[in-house]
């Protein structure tokens, strides 16, 4: 049956976020660094913003050697929690945007698949509106960009998202798949790692057009049924693997920033009121209950700290929402003195509500 599948995959997503929450980063080169425990002169680079790559860092690569190439770039320490709850409220908007709730697949936290074939009803003038709107919604409500790939089936989504970054959009109809894969190296074809790359190469096989039209037996005599079968049906741009969520347990989760840095407390419980509203209504949409609630709040000099609840039963009521993340917000407001950037709530450990009990059952 014809598929229309669209993958995201977020722009230099640690450093991207990073450049949102400080404003006077931009024009900088930005690299996040992943420091070891042997301090900041044993770490590797998580992620650097575009500006930094030019100057030739990569991710993974020493901070030490990062410095060397681009002594004025800025370092910063990774912060996983957070980019975990941009993530969260990224997924959200992508998974609205799927035929339906299951037709979605995050594979990583800056990327996932969402099955449109019912909402473009194959056409794929409208599948490419709908990416636009994505990229649309992300960038107005997070304020970061993404890249987006449009094809019939997953490997072709894939490798159509990192054809134009950043923030491009690549559409591959059907008819289209064999010219845009034939010219590419094999190393692109997403699902083939370094050993497989240079196990081809010995074979004499270094562009998907030569594996598309290489002997599937003699594929078969070197890498076994299965990835030879696979390897043959990949370089002609065939996939069949559905988009399905690997793991129920995920968190829904939303974050915005304040009109102005602020301790105003009807303003920071207002806003925490309407993300609580957006949060719940996806619980409700998705049939799930939560059994943690996690209160963020990021402060005018940037610092982010986390304060979560987590409770014995699964529950998906509004006033048990309200009443933890307001006690848990009002601690940070007793706690702290420097003026809130920006907060987010976010409730983890889903599960599927069907036969839940509510709170007026305990
Ligand atoms: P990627 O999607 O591979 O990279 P990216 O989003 O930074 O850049 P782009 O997609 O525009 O090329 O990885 C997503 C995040 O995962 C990245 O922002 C940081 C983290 N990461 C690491 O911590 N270490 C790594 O070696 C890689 C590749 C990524
Ligand atoms: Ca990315």
């Amino acid at each position: 049956m014809e598929r229309v599948i669209i993958h995201v995959d977020m722009d230099y997503f640690y450093a991207a976020i990073e450049e949102r929450e400080d404003p006077t980063l931009k024009g900088k080169a930005v690299v996040v660094c992943m420091y070891s425990n042997r301090g900041e002169s044993g770490g590797a680079v998580s992620t650097s913003n575009y500006i930094a790559r030019d100057a030739g860092i990569r991710s993974a690569m020493p901070c030490k050697l990062a410095k060397s190439k681009k002594p004025d770039a800025v370092f910063l320490p990774v912060r996983k929690a957070f980019y975990e709850e941009v993530s969260a409220s990224v997924m959200e908007i992508l998974r609205s945007n799927a035929d339906s709730e299951e037709a979605f697949e995050k594979i990583s936290i800056d990327e996932a698949f969402l099955e449109i074939t019912e909402s473009c009803n194959c056409d794929y003038d409208l599948a490419k509106e709908i990416g636009l709107r994505i990229k649309e919604e992300v960038k107005s409500q997070e304020r970061i960009t993404c890249s987006v790939g449009i094809g019939p089936n997953k490997l072709i989504a894939k490798m159509a998202s990192s054809f134009r970054k950043p923030d491009g959009i690549t559409v591959i109809r059907p008819e289209e798949t064999e010219d845009f894969l034939k010219p590419m190296p094999v190393k692109k074809l997403w699902g083939i790692g370094k050993v497989t790359e240079d196990k081809l190469a010995e074979m004499g096989i270094t562009t998907v057009e030569e594996l598309a039209a290489f002997d599937v037996m003699e594929l078969i005599s070197v890498f076994g049924k299965n990835k030879g079968m696979w390897l043959k049906g990949a370089a002609s741009g065939q996939d069949d693997s559905p988009v399905k969520e690997r793991t129920a347990s995920d968190q829904i989760g939303r974050m915005a920033s304040l009109k102005n840095d602020s301790r105003n407390e009807n303003m920071i419980f207002s806003l925490l009121d309407e993300l609580m509203d957006d949060v719940i209504g996806k619980v409700k949409k998705r049939k799930v209950s939560f059994r943690s609630v996690t209160v963020t709040v990021i402060f005018s000099n940037f610092k982010t700290s986390t304060k979560s609840k987590t409770f014995n039963h699964a529950v998906s009521d509004r006033e048990i929402l309200t009443e933890n993340a307001v006690e848990l917000m009002k601690q940070f407001l007793e706690e702290s003195t420097i003026n809130f950037r920006r907060i987010g709530v976010r409730v983890g450990n889903l599960q599927e509500s069907t036969g839940q009990k509510s709170l007026f059952d305990f």
